[in-house]
């Protein structure tokens, strides 16, 4: 109760920070786009992880402004490091099912590119399986982003329940492996798991990004795979917007 109380003074006292976590595509050798994540600074109990008030959050219904106070930012910023490097990057943005199903999610995106200036080919909206499990409620909603001309990711692939033919059906750009699958590499061992995904997405046209790529033989692999993009510890952990300038520098 205590955390949820002080939740809801997190973002007018500015104690919601985000961090960004670069993507380096394989083919070309760039940092082209970058992961937002959230992060609390508590006031007396230090930094605390979106695994720890992201399911408060979403119970107390605070996800709503959370949520779109993490748009804006994220969008807010990455106009300005476009400003900055002088060149286009993606920002990719986790969203809630509650934040998602709530009344006017789409126009709320809708307004958030049009005052932050950011074009919306450069905005990409994290969505997870389980969320696309109701698609009756989902295919509408992200039929209508997908005409503010933003992505749509399906984070955390593979961990979740997913029938195929939704897979199919929905209007979604891209594949984020998840990262137990690519842990899993062995550098003579095969994982067939991440074969699978990778070659799933050839198919059905899809991006595909494997997370949590920590060691040069998961690189390795993944390129063999031709995996388009990972993500992880290998080419950078979660930074703050401070450093990202100089890191996609010296990444490009
Ligand atoms: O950054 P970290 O690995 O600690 O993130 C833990 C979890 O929190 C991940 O599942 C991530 O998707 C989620 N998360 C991070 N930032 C956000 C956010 O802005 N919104 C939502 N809904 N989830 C987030
Ligand atoms: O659920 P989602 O994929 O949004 O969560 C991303 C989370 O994964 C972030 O909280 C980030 O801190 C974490 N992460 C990013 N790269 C790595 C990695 O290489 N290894 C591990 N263990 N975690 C990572
Ligand atoms: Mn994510
Ligand atoms: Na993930």
């Amino acid at each position: 109760i205590t955390l949820e109380n002080d939740l809801y003074t997190a973002i007018q006292d500015n104690q919601l920070v985000l961090h960004y976590q670069p993507q380096l595509e394989l083919k070309t050798n760039e940092m082209i786009s970058m992961e937002a994540l959230v992060r609390w600074k508590h006031p007396e109990k230090g930094w605390i992880t979106p695994l720890d008030f992201i399911p408060i959050a979403e119970e107390s219904g605070l996800i709503v402004p959370i949520g779109k106070w993490v748009l804006e930012t994220a969008c807010r910023q990455t106009k300005e490091l476009q400003e900055l490097i002088g060149q286009p990057v993606r920002v990719a943005v986790n969203l809630s099912i509650r934040q998602l199903f709530h009344e006017n999610f789409v126009q709320v995106v809708r307004d958030i590119l049009k005052e932050t200036e950011l074009p919306p080919e450069y905005l990409q909206l994290e969505i997870t399986e389980s969320m696309t499990m109701d698609t009756s409620y989902m295919m509408p909603i992200l039929n209508q982003l997908k005409e503010t001309g933003v992505t749509i990711a399906m984070d955390d692939f593979g961990k979740g329940y997913s029938s195929l033919s939704y897979l199919k059906d929905l209007p979604i750009d891209c594949l984020k492996i998840d990262r137990e699958f690519v842990r899993n590499i062995e550098q003579t061992n095969s994982e067939p798991i991440v074969d699978l995904i990778i070659s799933m997405s050839k198919h059905l046209n899809l991006k595909v990004v494997a997370e949590g790529v920590e060691t040069m033989e998961q690189l390795e692999y993944l390129l063999n795979s031709e995996c388009d993009t990972i993500q992880g510890y290998l080419i950078s952990k979660p930074i703050p917007f401070c450093n990202i300038a100089k890191n996609l520098k010296r990444l490009r």
